[in-house]
């Protein structure tokens, strides 16, 4: 049976949302990430229904120890989403977070919905990709299979969301070819960016494939629930041990479950010699100043900073 389903919906309009220079001039009042939520939980009901996920009742009102910030925490699942959730974070005149994302359950091998933004008055950090389960450099059927048909989205949006610059190499490779990876300054205010990506999801029978699916993911969760660019933040705002329940039960849910692998299983580079994880947030640094994938989702980076 083949079922369409709405990876996601998206309206971020930034105008008005950010005041420029003028000397730390603050963010204007209002939630912007909360209406892009609305939007996309709005388009993902007309698709499939909506339960809250357990994480959300533990996690909905988080209060941080400044009273100046707010957090929305938000989570669900439905038929073939095994997790949809959403954090936003405003602290008044500071910054403002959105934090998307949907994972499909391991029947399916759809790509992870992803939705970042860390926006100050003086410049925005946006992350918006189908973030692929497999690394489509090494896996060409699975890169066909989800990005050959909607690369052209890439022109679409590479003009006025051009590629934000040098980045922590590692993530390249929870990225695809159709990352929207960029950084604007408050100067560029009043674009709105709407992408609206549809996917065909088949369920998986094969055993073996699921329990693949389920790994790949498990290692993506691995991957984010320790080395995420907002960990530190939110540490700062919530303290370390509600930051660490927030990533590890409501942020990347199912760390804990989908998989026994350990973060050094999947990434030995990280590694010390007395057996921890290197606290480093990358080994490699950063690299890829301009785009490493040509208009047909070919990796054209350098092979020295993979
Ligand atoms: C910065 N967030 C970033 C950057 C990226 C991302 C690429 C730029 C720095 C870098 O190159 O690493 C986002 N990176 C991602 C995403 C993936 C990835 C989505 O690999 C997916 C695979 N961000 C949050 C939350 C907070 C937050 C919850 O999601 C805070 C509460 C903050 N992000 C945040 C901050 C920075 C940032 C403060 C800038 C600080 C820095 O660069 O260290």
């Amino acid at each position: 049976a083949t079922e369409e389903w709405v990876l996601a919906g998206l309206a971020c309009s930034w105008g008005e949302t950010m005041s420029g220079g003028g000397g730390g001039g603050g963010l204007v009042a209002g939630l912007p990430y909360q209406k892009f939520v609305s939007f996309a939980l709005e388009e993902t009901r007309l698709r499939t229904t909506l339960t809250p996920h357990p994480s959300q009742e533990k996690f909905k009102s988080i209060k941080p120890n400044d009273d100046n910030t707010v957090f929305n925490a938000l989570s669900f699942s439905a038929p073939k989403i095994r997790l949809l959730r959403s954090l936003t974070i405003e602290k008044k005149n500071s910054f403002q977070v959105l934090d998307f994302a949907a994972f499909s359950e391991p029947e399916y091998d759809l790509p992870i919905f992803c939705a970042n933004v860390f926006t100050t008055p003086a410049q925005s950090i946006v992350v918006l990709d189908l973030n692929p389960l497999y690394d489509t450099t090494v896996h060409k059927d699975y890169k066909d299979k989800y990005y050959r048909s909607i690369m052209p989205l890439v022109h679409k949006y590479n003009k006025l969301l051009p590629w934000g610059g040098k980045i922590t190499s590692e993530s390249l490779k929870f990225f695809s070819p159709i990352v929207i990876w960029t950084i604007f300054e408050s100067t560029e205010h009043n674009h709105h960016v709407w992408l609206e990506l549809m996917g065909q999801a088949i369920k998986e029978n094969n055993k073996a494939t699921i329990a693949r699916n389920q790994e790949e993911q498990h290692k993506y969760l691995t991957w984010r629930a320790e080395k995420d660019p907002g960990y530190p933040l939110l540490k700062k705002l919530i303290g370390e041990s509600r930051a660490e329940d927030l990533v590890m039960e409501f942020l990347f849910e199912g760390v804990n479950t989908l998989g026994t692998k350990s973060f050094l299983d999947y990434f030995p580079d990280y590694a010390r010699d007395d057996g921890s994880v290197n606290k480093k947030r990358s080994m490699i640094g950063k690299s890829f100043e301009t785009r490493p994938w040509d208009a047909n989702g070919e990796f054209i980076g350098d092979a020295e900073a993979q």
